[in-house]
């Protein structure tokens, strides 16, 4: 009876089923690509420019039913001498947020060439989703048409987010990851419908903001 007892009261309750999924994200200099990962990891912004030296990393784990999903995310430096290491962090990524800045019309028309470089490194085992950052500021360069526009060409879901005051942030990720869990090989079905669940949530709560 009491050695039941004790074995009872050791036996934990079953861990959470992890899985890992990586996220990179890609854009010129200074289109915000840290500061997306800050607010989403740690919901915070810092105002001061501090440039990535090779890379940035955050991770940041969720529950979905049952399981765990840790989320690794990474940002590159975008800069052009850093591109040694951008070749071995594209390893493994499923899952690419294509950044640009809406007050800066240069880093609008690189996206192309970010592309590019994603699809010379097997792009097409990737999600792709861009990201239009800077959306509080008022100085815009790039109008919404215009990045939805070029994002729907590529068959890419877009999102105009800020860092700075939180917006759509959590959506853009929410929907990136329901997506990734839908066609990365061997996850189960629930936890990619769990995640379908979860990003239409979370959109309707900020759609509500
Ligand atoms: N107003 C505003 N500024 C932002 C936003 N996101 C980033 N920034 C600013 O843009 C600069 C570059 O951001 P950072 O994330 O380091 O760029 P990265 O080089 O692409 O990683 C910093 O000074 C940030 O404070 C945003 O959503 N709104
Ligand atoms: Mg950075």
């Amino acid at each position: 009876m009491r050695a039941a007892k004790a074995a009872g009261s050791s036996r934990k309750t079953p861990r959470a089923k992890l899985f890992r999924i990586k996220v990179i994200s890609l854009g010129d200099q200074a289109v915000g690509k840290s500061c997306l990962i800050k607010r989403y990891c740690e919901e915070k912004f810092v105002q001061k420019y501090v440039p990535t030296i090779g890379i940035d990393y955050g991770v940041k784990p969720y529950k979905l039913g049952d399981y765990e999903v840790r989320v690794n995310l990474w940002d590159l430096a975008g800069a052009p001498d850093y591109a040694e290491v951008r070749n071995e962090f594209y390893k493994d990524t499923q899952g690419c947020i294509l950044v640009y800045d809406v007050t800066n019309r240069a880093c609008f028309e690189a996206l192309e060439g970010w592309l590019k470089e994603a699809q010379d490194h097997g792009a097409e085992n990737m999600v792709i989703v861009v990201a239009a950052t800077k959306a509080d500021n008022l100085s815009r360069k790039v109008t919404e048409k215009e990045g939805r526009d070029w994002a729907s060409q590529q068959g890419f879901p877009f999102f105009e987010v800020s860092s700075a005051n939180g917006h759509a942030v959590r959506t853009l990720f929410a929907t990136l990851f329901a997506r990734m869990l839908a066609t990365i090989p061997g996850i189960p079905k629930d936890l990619s419908a769990l995640a379908v669940q979860m990003a239409n949530t979370v959109r309707e709560q900020e759609d509500m903001l």
